[in-house]
């Protein structure tokens, strides 16, 4: 007997069909044009130019890091150019009561959700008191084990709607983190428990020198949601408006008890994985590197804006500026934060709970730091 009746869809038809309807999601392309009129944006002119401003500045502080890393004066960083509208757009949906479960590439919205960018820079230094975060800035460190925030996020939401509040948990993760076990239960449990979570998996289409092909025989990863029964969408990661509206719309139904959404934002790393040493150049082509340079978020963008007469050079080389005097500054700070103690350490991890066996070794500690 066949496994389906005649007008049924047979399981290879059926895949087919759902992966078929995962278009990619634009509304501005690389001209700088609106491709999609019914799409409602809403943002105002002033908060278009603060997206610009944002994106601008931080692929300034991108540049910085990766030269304040080749002095020796930045620890670990991973850059991001090429993801500022997957990253700065889905952060400009949100609100400053929402939760971010960020992943090590994530850095610049937790500085636009109000971390200050010295912390930042002492975290790329594995001094601790990067990661003291002031308590009104809802951000937890960057999360190394790739996927692990996931499952923390659908916790999150959860705990956030049970004490009624109306926000969400937002979690980043790459293509390379959607394979993970931890990916798929926190998808599972935030759609069991409708979790007012926002996932977003920003798929720069390499997982270090992985490609995306080899990743997942998924033909998109924004049709796993899709199994978890929760709302999915495909975004083109380089178009900010795109970005911003997927990750609003997510945020409206999160609040509204309609549970969490998965949004996979197709972008491209223009640099190395991190800055510990993998060559881009073994493992992709610099026709692969140019195409996707042509797709680049800030310059649609800034066309955008200039035939909306919002930017213009001027506009651009202030923000710059800002952006390179706060650098500076920043480091300055980091650079006077009190050498990294163990026993500091301890006290930030412990307070006055310190089990008995580590009190012993604190001791020890605090009697060699003494000399
Ligand atoms: C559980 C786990 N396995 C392996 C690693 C080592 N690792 C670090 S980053 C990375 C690739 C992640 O790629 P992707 O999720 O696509 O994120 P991207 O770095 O491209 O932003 C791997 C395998 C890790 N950190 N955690
Ligand atoms: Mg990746």
């Amino acid at each position: 007997m066949a496994a389906k009746n005649a007008k049924q869809l047979g399981p290879v038809e059926t895949l087919h069909a759902i992966e078929e309807k995962f278009e990619m999601f634009q509304i501005l392309n690389e001209e700088g044009e609106i491709v999609n009129k019914d799409a409602e944006v809403n943002l105002s002119d002033d908060e278009l130019v603060e997206l610009m401003r944002r994106m601008v500045y931080t692929r300034i502080l991108d540049q910085r890091s990766i030269s304040l890393n080749r002095q020796g004066r930045l620890g670990f960083y991973a850059p991001t150019a090429g993801q500022e509208a997957s990253q700065l757009a889905s952060h400009f949906a949100l609100e400053k009561e929402d939760f971010i479960l960020p992943g090590y590439r994530d850095v610049p919205q937790m500085i636009w959700h109000g971390l200050p960018l010295s912390q930042a820079f002492l975290f790329s230094r594995g001094h601790f008191m990067g990661n003291q975060i002031p308590e009104d800035v809802k951000v937890i460190p960057p999360q190394i084990i790739i996927g692990a925030q996931f499952v923390q996020a659908a916790g999150v939401a959860l705990g956030m709607q049970k004490r009624g509040k109306k926000s969400v948990a937002v979690t980043y993760t790459g293509d390379g983190g959607s394979s993970q076990g931890d990916f798929y239960e926190g998808i599972n449990f935030a759609g069991a428990f409708r979790s007012p979570a926002i996932f977003i998996v920003q798929n720069n289409q390499f997982a270090i020198s992985t490609p995306r092909e080899l990743q997942t025989a998924a033909k998109t990863i924004a049709q796993k949601g899709i199994a978890a029964g929760i709302p999915s969408i495909l975004v083109d990661g380089m178009d900010p408006l795109a970005v911003y509206v997927a990750t609003r719309d997510a945020r409206e139904r999160a609040v509204n008890g309609e549970g969490p959404t998965l949004i996979e934002a197709l972008c491209y790393r223009y640099g190395p994985h991190t800055m510990a040493g993998d060559d881009p150049t073994r493992y992709r082509t610099s026709e692969t590197d140019s195409e996707w340079e042509k797709k680049d978020p800030i310059v649609r963008f800034r066309m955008y804006l200039e035939a909306k007469k919002l930017w213009n050079e001027e506009k651009e080389n202030e923000v710059i500026e800002q952006a390179k005097e706060e650098i500076k500054a920043a480091i300055k700070t980091a650079d006077a934060a009190p050498k990294q103690k163990v026993t500091d350490l301890m006290e930030f991890m412990y307070g006055d709970e310190m089990p008995f066996n580590l009190k012993e070794q604190y001791e020890i500690y605090k009697e060699k730091e003494s000399k």
